[in-house]
């Protein structure tokens, strides 16, 4: 099935909070952020731009009824600015005006008087200054020490990982108005409608139910809304209520850059210790993660970056501590993979190090340590169903990786000034909130009386497809044609205490409960026909071509069987409520089950580099990828080839920098380069693993949504292979992204004055 926002995406029809008509008397407010990153408020004076016509209100901490907090996870965050800043483009008022235009000119008369701070923007510095934004976690199993002795090479050595700007093509947005009684609708481009109702309920001072959230579609999250739409959400409700009017935040990409978190920068020490048969007994790593000023979702991060720390590998003896760092950036939240990229690069950084100390290939010890069904995760959880292998042996067969290794050797023996690389990178993420509690989900199925279908759902479409997914899996329970089934908008007062739709669970978790809404309302359809027919409910089947009986036609269509229950007052709604079963972890001693299932895959990357200019191409990405019992190949295909291109572009070419004072430089899309279609790989081919797929998967069809990013790592090796091959006294280094002037460095570090021919 296509998707269903296809048609309309493409004509231009889809609707995004900027699209929506604006009622009449529409206020636009824009945010005053902190110029500073670090210091004490000593003056703000707002006097001269509320003089500007047009100006209704410049809203302060000051001015918040409830609780100026919206931290999620810890409450260490204001919503607006009191008494100190803690980033650059921390907000510190908001401007609302009768236009955008009005309320920009007005903002730029704010005056604010800082008495500035020292700024620190490197984790490893706040972890030398104590600074941090929670404890930090560790995992531990076998008895590290005792392995240590047991090695027969041990390498250690050091690995950075840069931030990431979401660039989703909406920005932040939000709409707020008053109900007829004082309650509040707030339309949000959020992955978390809940969390913004709970949210902006405390900061207004007014139960949650007095805040409807509504939410269309997003044009794109990727993890940056699912913590923080939520500010401007509550400040377009704060202005909504002051002011009587219906006031609407659209953030413009510059101040959308500054203003939000984004994939946090780790910095991490790794020390990896291997048998003489290549196998790594001993693993330990210490993390430290660019949190920024506020919790944020960094400590659920954190504990991702733990449960990833290994990948797709078994190993006996491991010690992986993990700090969260405070620092003076924008506060860094969720981005595609969650913290599990960045341990899973400092894995891959300790294994690529070691293949070189050893002169072998990587791939020799990633291989001979892959996890097998019988092994256990450090964290305690059987790898019941690991696939990884079975995706390795297939890509090595499928797409010859001796023979494409080989065409690299030779390609670089006959080549000087250009040099291939090719690195493999498998793939394990677990699917589940690593929240227990928040791995729930409710859905609302009404069967109109015409016999179509309306559903909502606590999954927010954002691209991902997720709506067509709970439209298969309502047509197939009910068994009608997708046609019928309408899926309306997320909103908080149809499907209530709804988890982001996040951890790439949005279509198991939604899809299950609708699923479960579904066969309770086809049983009882069944139950109308069979008294209807006088047969037996075991006897009737709901079939695509209506109502059958044995496997024969009973002359009975959808429609008529709709029809038939609703005049026999059965009620033709139902809510579904989900909960993964089997999934618990104890966070005390850091061992459980938290996964309800791991996704797998393999990925083969090769890549040309320019040795004179330091520039490259992606020349192929080659997957394997246990997709389960895959649902819809065509969505799950684009799933793979955008998580890709995002992990190439985290990988090679996104990189920020900050200057001393804790200003980012890298805050436009002339001075942060995202991939494009001339990054985008020559090739990239994907074969579905052959598989049956977990129960707990949607249909058995795997969540998607994250796992393939962290394919894009496999460019981040192939790179320094090349590299290796152009300069043998290259001495790898981990240090993403590696952009093409890091290779040019590369290319010609410490390399000895010797002639070429
Ligand atoms: N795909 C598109 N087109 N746009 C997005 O914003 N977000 C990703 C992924 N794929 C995203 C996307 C992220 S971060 C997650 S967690 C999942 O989609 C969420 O959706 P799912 O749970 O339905 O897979
Ligand atoms: N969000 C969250 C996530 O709150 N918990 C998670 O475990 C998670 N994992 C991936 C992406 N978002
Ligand atoms: Mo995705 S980072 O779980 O929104």
């Amino acid at each position: 099935m296509k998707n269903i926002d296809s048609i309309s995406h493409v004509k231009g029809r889809s609707v995004y909070v900027d699209d929506i008509p604006e009622r009449a008397g529409t206020l636009h407010a824009v945010v005053f952020h902190s110029p500073c990153a670090h210091g004490i408020i000593k003056g703000l004076d707002v006097s001269e731009a509320l003089n500007n016509n047009g100006v209704h209100a410049i809203l302060t901490a000051s001015d918040i009824p409830g609780e100026n907090q919206i931290g999620g996870v810890i409450p260490d965050e204001p919503l607006f600015a009191d008494g100190k800043v803690e980033f650059a483009g921390q907000p510190v008022a908001l401007v609302v005006a009768s236009d955008e235009a009005t309320a920009r000119k007005a903002r730029r008369l704010i005056k604010i008087e800082v008495e500035e701070l020292e700024a620190v923007t490197g984790a490893r510095e706040a972890y030398k200054k104590s600074m941090f934004l929670s404890p930090p976690g560790i995992f531990i199993s076998g008895d590290i020490e005792k392995a240590w002795r047991e090695c027969e090479y041990i390498f250690e050595g050091q690995c950075e990982s840069g931030g990431q700007e979401h660039l989703y093509i909406e920005g932040q947005a939000s709409y707020a108005y008053l109900n007829e009684d004082g309650a509040i609708r707030i339309i949000s481009s959020t992955q978390g409608p809940t969390h913004v109702q709970k949210t902006a309920a405390a900061v207004l001072g007014l139960p949650m139910h007095r805040i409807e959230v509504d939410v269309t579609r997003l044009g794109g999250g990727f993890g940056g809304k699912e913590d923080q739409a939520t500010p401007y959400a509550c400040m377009a409700a704060l202005a909504a209520m002051r002011l009587k009017k219906a006031v609407k935040i659209v953030l413009h990409r510059l101040d959308d850059m500054i203003m939000t978190g984004k994939r946090h920068p780790y910095s991490a020490d790794y020390k990896i210790g291997l048998s003489a048969g290549l196998k790594i007994i001993a693993y330990q790593a210490r993390l430290y993660q660019n949190g920024g000023a506020a919790a944020d979702l960094s400590p659920a991060i954190l504990d991702r970056s733990l449960f990833h720390s290994t990948n797709a590998y078994y190993i006996p003896n491991t010690e992986v501590t993990a700090y969260s760092c405070k620092t003076n950036l924008p506060p860094n939240t969720a981005f595609r993979g969650f913290g599990g990229p960045q341990a899973m690069f400092v894995i891959e950084s300790a294994i690529a190090r070691a293949a070189h100390e050893l002169k072998t290939e990587a791939r020799t010890i990633q291989e001979r340590n892959f996890l097998s069904s019988k092994d256990h995760f450090q964290y305690g959880q059987k790898a019941a169903g690991a696939s990884i292998r079975k995706c390795y042996k297939l890509a090595a067969k499928e797409f010859q990786i001796e023979r494409l290794s080989k065409e690299v050797r030779e390609f670089n023996s006959k080549n000087g000034l250009r040099k291939k690389g090719i690195a493999m990178m498998p793939v394990c993420f677990g699917i589940s909130f690593t929240s227990k509690h928040m791995n729930q989900a409710r859905a609302l199925v009404h069967i109109y009386q015409d016999g179509s279908v309306g559903v909502s759902t606590g999954a927010v479409e954002m691209g991902q497809g997720v709506n067509t997914k709970i439209v298969q899996v309502v047509a197939k329970t009910l068994a009608v044609d997708p046609g019928l089934v309408r899926i309306e908008t997320t909103n908080t007062t149809r499907v209530s205490n709804t988890s982001p739709t996040a951890a790439s669970s949005g279509a198991d978790l939604n899809g299950k409960a609708a699923q479960i809404a579904c066969s309770r309302l086809a049983s009882r359809l069944k139950r109308a026909a069979a008294n209807k027919l006088g047969k037996e409910i075991r006897d009737i089947e709901l079939s695509g071509k209506g109502i059958r009986i044995n496997g024969k036609s009973a002359g009975i269509s959808w429609k008529e069987a709709v029809k038939y229950a609703y005049m026999q007052r059965i009620c033709l709604s139902e809510q579904g409520h989900y909960s993964t079963p089997g999934i618990d972890f104890n966070r005390s001693i850091s061992k459980g089950q938290p996964f309800a299932y791991h996704v797998y895959g393999a990925a083969i990357v090769t890549v040309n580099v320019d040795c004179i200019r330091g520039t490259y191409e992606v020349e192929r990405v080659n997957i394997v990828h246990d997709f389960g019992n895959c649902m819809n190949t065509l969505i799950d295909m684009g799933q793979v080839e955008g998580a890709l291109m995002q992990g190439i572009g985290w990988m090679t070419m996104e990189e920020f920098s900050w200057d001393k004072n804790g200003h980012i430089l890298s805050k436009s899309l002339s001075t942060y380069k995202v991939p494009d279609i001339y990054s985008a790989p020559g090739e990239v081919n994907c074969i579905p693993l052959p598989s049956k797929g977990p129960a707990k998967a949607i249909l058995k069809s795997k969540a998607v949504g994250e796992p393939p990013l962290m394919y894009g790592i496999g460019v981040y090796f192939a790179l320094q292979n090349a590299i290796i091959s152009f300069n043998p006294s290259y001495r790898p280094d981990f240090n993403a992204p590696l952009t093409p002037e890091k290779v040019l460095m590369r290319l010609y570090s410490s390399r000895p004055g010797k002639k070429r021919s």
